[in-house]
């Protein structure tokens, strides 16, 4: 996609329904939206089935307000409670086969960048901590491993919410759910410290309680990989069904869990720093001399 394609045919923009419309005229395409924008313009997902008060929706949502480019974007996940948001998402999603999703992005960014020399084209894969610990390991790893030029961030509800919590690899040890009775015998894996054997060039572990954090980290993740190679964030992102967490507590377990044991950790590589560093003295100055 890129920014011909969203943008219709000279008179052909009234006749599309008036959401395209919108998108089009009040979207993110071509600008950079902040948090603070939220509810001032037509984001790029606005509905989703997902269960009320879902933090994971919450997450998912401020991921797409952090894109750098949703135009030269693509989305590739998995079965799972995130797709139900994410394929919603005016943003292309590949609704990978359970277990390839990064080798089905390793193979889309290394032909985007063949078909695109000229154009950098973003591929982040978004699932749950089961299709990419338990059965996307293996593709995983390799990613990682290989250094593929994309981000991986894993919505970590610490169950199988979408088929009625089965224990995961990321499940906390002792935890007994609907469908593991007998509770958790393992430890929850250790996914950044994996990420930092595999020497990714950006891991970030991150709660959703500050909205302008999720979206520096997220947008950080992004222009890291776009670079130089793989990154990692891993969102704690509660499922308030199979935690049976009430609806309006949702906040309050994701601050509770944030203190105790999901504390914010950002890792970069010398060379992620640098080039982050810059970027982000380059954004401040153009916007205070935007400001003028
Ligand atoms: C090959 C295959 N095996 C199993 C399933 C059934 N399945 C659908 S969603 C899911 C669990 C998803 O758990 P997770 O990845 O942690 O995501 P969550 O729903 O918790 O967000 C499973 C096992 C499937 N769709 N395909
Ligand atoms: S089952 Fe859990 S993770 Fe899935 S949508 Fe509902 S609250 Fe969210």
């Amino acid at each position: 996609m890129s920014l011909d394609t969203v943008k219709p045919a000279p008179g052909y923009l009234e006749h599309l329904p008036v959401e395209y419309q919108d998108l089009v005229k009040h979207g993110q395409y071509g600008k950079k939206k902040k948090v603070s924008d939220m509810g001032k313009f037509k984001e790029l997902i606005e509905e989703h089935p997902m269960c009320a008060g879902c933090a994971m929706t919450l997450f998912i949502r401020l991921v797409f307000l952090a894109l750098p480019k949703p135009e030269h974007t693509i989305f590739v996940g998995t079965a799972g409670c995130g797709r139900l948001a994410i394929s919603q998402g005016n943003v292309p999603f590949i609704y990978g086969n359970y277990g390839d999703t990064n080798a089905v992005a390793s193979g889309l960014k290394r032909g985007l960048e063949l078909r695109f020399p000229e154009q950098k084209k973003d591929v982040i894969v978004m699932c749950g901590d089961g299709g990419l610990v338990d059965i996307g390991f293996q593709g995983l790893m390799h990613s990682w491993f290989r250094h593929e030029k994309f981000s991986t961030f894993m919505l970590d509800n610490e169950i199988y919410g979408n088929t009625g919590g089965q224990e995961s690899g990321m499940t906390a040890q002792g935890l007994v759910a609907k469908m593991s009775p007998r509770g958790k015998v393992d430890e929850k894996m250790d996914m950044l410290g994996l990420a930092k054997v595999a020497k990714l060039d950006y891991i970030a572990r991150i709660v959703p309680t500050n909205p302008a954090r999720v979206v520096r980290t997220a947008r950080r993740a992004i222009l890291i990989a776009r670079e130089f190679g793989s990154t990692y964030v891993q969102a704690y992102t509660s499922c308030n069904i199979e935690y049976s967490i009430p609806t309006p507590d949702v906040m309050q377990d994701a601050f509770d869990k944030e203190k105790k044991e999901y504390g914010f950790e950002e890792h970069f590589s010398d060379r992620a720093k640098a080039y982050i560093d810059d970027l982000e003295k380059k954004d401040k100055a153009a916007a205070k001399a935007a400001k003028k």
